[in-house]
């Protein structure tokens, strides 16, 4: 299937996740969906049958509360049976709305505290490079995390450790829990900040397309000596109306069952 009809699949199946619950981090999610889908459908070395395969390349989601979107495509992968989506949240489910690697198959790293994934990711890479296993370790953070101190100390590490396998992502989608983040607390200029912390940066001016970020991790991969951010310019909600122009109230949002079956109408 093409990257963008799979794309649309899963914001189909991340939808009917929280819509089973009735309430959920949708805006955070979707905005994820096309860099999820180009990583697990065209670049990440797993095997769903051997989740935790020694070697294997790793995703880290820092903002852990878009844990829903990464379930879509863990359950389209085979990782578990898509009944699960279903249990999203509730009593004693493998799916907790926040990631959690000591419950759900497939995923990395138990992420939520925002800030401190990432510095996980940079200390898989750091493993990743004494072992030798020549894993490539995916990350992705948001714009609003992106105000953590904690991202800044890893940061510094990864580029003065040259972590050329470790690929990161910034959700930037200017929003975070209750407002934008040019409001609140603006993270720009990233792409100076992450140049002189000992990065590459590409700036990927439509983050929701996957052709532009399946290049960017192309080119991302050839880094010989630095580690990569690459800047999604992202909508936060991306790919159904009602959800995109709630705007930053999309963050944790119900969805009532009218709204799914208008929501899936759109991803048709
Ligand atoms: C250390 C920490 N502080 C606060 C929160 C609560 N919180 C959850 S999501 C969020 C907003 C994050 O914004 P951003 O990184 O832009 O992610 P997006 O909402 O765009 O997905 C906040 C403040 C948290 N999870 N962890
Ligand atoms: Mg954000």
């Amino acid at each position: 299937m093409e990257l963008k009809a799979k794309a649309k699949l899963i914001r189909r199946l991340t939808i009917e996740t929280i819509g089973s619950l009735g309430v959920g981090h949708i805006g955070g999610s979707l905005s994820i969906v096309d860099v999820l889908v180009v990583l697990y459908y065209k670049h990440m070395n797993i095997d769903p049958s051997n989740p935790k395969m020694p070697g294997r390349d790793r995703l880290i989601i820092s903002k852990g509360h878009s844990g829903p979107a990464l379930y879509a495509v863990l359950a389209d992968k085979g990782y578990f049976d898509k009944s699960w989506l279903l249990t999203l949240n509730r009593p004693h489910t493998f799916l907790p709305s926040h990631c959690d690697m000591n419950r759900t198959p497939g995923v990395d790293m138990t992420t939520g505290s925002l800030g401190q994934g990432f510095s996980c990711a940079v200390g898989i890479a750091k493993a990743s490079k004494i072992v030798k296993d020549h894993a490539k370790i995916y990350t992705i953070i948001g714009d609003g995390e992106s105000q953590e101190g904690q991202i800044w100390e890893a940061a510094m590490f990864a580029g003065n450790a040259k972590l050329n396998n470790l690929i990161a992502f910034t959700d930037n989608n200017h929003a975070q829990i209750d407002g934008l983040t040019t409001d609140i607390n603006c993270v720009e200029p990233l792409e100076k900040k992450w140049k002189a912390f000992g990065w590459n940066v590409i700036d990927v001016s439509n983050g929701n397309d996957p052709d532009q970020i399946d290049e960017a991790v192309i080119k991302a991969k050839t880094s010989r000596s630095k580690p990569t951010m690459i800047l999604l310019n992202t909508i936060k909600g991306k790919g159904v109306s009602f959800i995109e122009n709630a705007g930053y109230a999309n963050h944790n949002m119900p969805l009532s069952k009218d709204q799914v079956d208008q929501a899936l109408k759109e991803l048709e």
